[in-house]
């Protein structure tokens, strides 16, 4: 398990579609909730307004744009262009579908939209990201640990520079 500072690198340009199809929302997302409003069998709501279908859609789009615009500034990483446009596809749905299943979780757990859960909040969408996007192309085991050690961190700095920048209402 060695890891080289480019194959850090790379790990990098490999899962940008996830970040992007997880920060795009903050900026694209509001109307319509995905849950439609709706409450679980608990009372309380399925997803929350958090969730709406506009930051999805808008999510998937960005982060599957991103990976078209990989492909053209680095071919030889995807050897085409339909694996990377794939590729970048399973990444944004993964890190959505990742993120949705975090609210999911947090509110049975009676947290209300917005609150932190410290873990699901930061890993959960990259865990999804890396589970769908396996069968195309995958990382070292180096690359993973790496990713998951450093991308709470960089969840925190974006979250923290999407709230000076008055984006959205909390830090975190
Ligand atoms: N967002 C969205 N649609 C999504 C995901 C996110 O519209 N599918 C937008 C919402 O405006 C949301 C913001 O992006 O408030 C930040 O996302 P996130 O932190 O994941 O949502 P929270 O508001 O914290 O809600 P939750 O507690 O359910 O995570
Ligand atoms: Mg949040
Ligand atoms: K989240």
């Amino acid at each position: 398990m060695t890891a080289s500072l480019s194959s850090l690198l790379w790990a990098f340009w490999y899962i940008l579609p996830a970040y992007v199809a997880n920060g795009s929302p903050v900026l694209l997302g509001g109307g319509l909730p995905i849950d439609g409003g709706r409450n679980w069998r608990d009372g309380r709501r399925i997803l929350g307004d958090g969730k709406t279908w506009r930051g999805f859609f808008g999510g998937l789009a960005c982060g599957t744009l991103t990976g078209l615009v990989q492909y053209f500034l680095t071919p030889d990483f995807y050897g085409n262009l339909k694996t990377a446009a794939l590729l970048a596809f399973l990444l944004a749905l993964g890190a959505l579908l990742g993120d949705l299943i975090g609210s999911f979780l947090k509110r049975r757990a009676n947290l209300p939209r917005g609150a932190p859960a410290i873990g699901l909040d930061q890993l959960g969408f990259l865990i999804a990201a890396l589970a769908l996007a396996y069968p195309v192309k995958t990382l070292s085991s180096g690359q993973i640990i790496f990713l998951l050690v450093v991308s709470p961190f960089i969840h925190w700095g974006a979250n923290y520079f999407a709230y000076r920048m008055g984006w959205k209402s909390v830090p975190w």
